[in-house]
């Protein structure tokens, strides 16, 4: 039998962390032979309802499930952890000015960096869930310089899952017949959507989305704004945000990680820019990746015309934006 991995999901009695810890627990994120132990943090305002879920846990008797720890205390909650959930954070609130949320979310993830990095198992991969997600990431890597770059990422797929549900639903195919699309750049609005290497499995083979869809117009605008704005989308319908979408698509991106991307298929993630494609090295971007063994690499040799490339660098300049924000909250 394998040894239980620990797996730490901050931010554990919040939303995301109620429609998340089932699905670790019961194998969707690292597989249905993988033990796992559950660390849960949380602050002390929300330890009662932590607790609350850690009694759920208890009660829904899942097979893997081999120990939970739910505390308000980093270090206890860091200890041994070898993949990291980062879903806590400070929601912007009605009124509050841009600076004030970077700046409250500024000095969590340097203090989480540093637990982290004092006492997490070694090459414990690290996914930021928290908004803004890839500053927040920054952050974490600047201040845990011991943990390797390419262990610190976060989340993109959700966005990525987004555009293949979009395109599955405008030709009427399976969602798992498309592949390829590519979310670039920053988790938020300016994020750009690319279906330009998308592809569809058909019974004459594997057709690019562009040819099955035949209409230019809605795939540059429309699909477009649809997917950067599907989370506003959700909070009008729900009068919550994303949850159980946004769960589901932390464990894609952890398996995937972790056991691999099946041949021929990319997706995406934000991590550390090497200066692919033109994005400025030192930005945590959204690229299209393989993984293997553990590890991610930026898919290479994309062509990329005209209409991306403006796209791709404004949500660069985003990013540049946000990381000297962060950077002047630290002064
Ligand atoms: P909730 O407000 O329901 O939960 C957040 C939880 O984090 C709360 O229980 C809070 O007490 C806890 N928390 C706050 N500060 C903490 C700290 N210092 N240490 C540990 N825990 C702390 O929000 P939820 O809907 O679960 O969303 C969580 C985060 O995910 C938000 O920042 C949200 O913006 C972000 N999202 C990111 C997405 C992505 O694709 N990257 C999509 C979904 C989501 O919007």
């Amino acid at each position: 039998a394998k040894e239980p991995m620990r797996v730490l999901v901050t931010g554990a009695a919040g939303q995301i962390g109620y429609a998340l810890v089932p699905m670790i627990a019961r194998g969707i994120m690292l597989g249905a032979d993988q033990p796992v132990i559950l660390h849960m943090l949380d602050i002390p305002p929300a330890a009662e309802a932590l607790n609350g879920v850690k009694m759920e846990l208890v009660d829904a008797a899942f097979p893997l499930l081999k120990g939970v720890v739910a505390t308000t205390d980093v270090v206890e909650a860091c200890t041994g952890v070898n993949v990291a959930v980062m879903v806590g954070g400070f929601p912007r609130k009605e009124g509050m000015e841009r600076k004030d949320v970077m700046s409250k979310n500024v000095s969590i993830y340097k203090s989480q960096a540093s637990a982290l990095e004092a006492h997490a198992a070694p090459n414990c991969k690290v996914l930021v869930v928290a908004n803004p997600a890839n500053t927040n990431a920054l952050i974490l890597k600047e201040f845990a310089p011991s943990i390797p770059e390419k262990n610190i990422s976060c989340l993109t797929r959700l966005d990525h899952n987004r555009a293949l549900g979009q395109i599955s639903e405008r030709l009427d195919v399976q969602v798992s017949d498309v592949k390829n699309v590519i979310i670039w750049g920053n988790h938020s609005s300016s994020q750009y959507p690319d279906v330009n290497h998308a592809t569809v499995k058909t019974s004459s083979g594997e057709k690019p989305v562009r040819e099955l869809v035949k209409d230019d117009e809605w795939l540059n605008a429309g699909f477009i704004a649809t997917v950067q704005q599907r989370g506003a989308a959700i909070i009008k319908a729900r009068k919550l945000s994303s949850a159980l979408s946004a769960a589901s698509s932390a464990c894609d991106h952890i398996r995937d990680w972790v056991l691999g991307t099946p041949e021929g298929t990319f997706v995406s993630m934000g991590v550390y820019s090497d200066g692919s494609y033109g994005v400025p090295a030192g930005l945590i971007y959204s690229f299209p990746v393989t993984c293997c063994g553990g590890e991610w690499t930026i898919v290479q040799g994309l062509p990329i015309d005209e209409f991306s490339r403006k796209k791709m660098d404004a949500t660069a300049q985003e990013l540049s934006e946000e990381k000297a924000l962060a950077y002047s909250c630290l002064e």
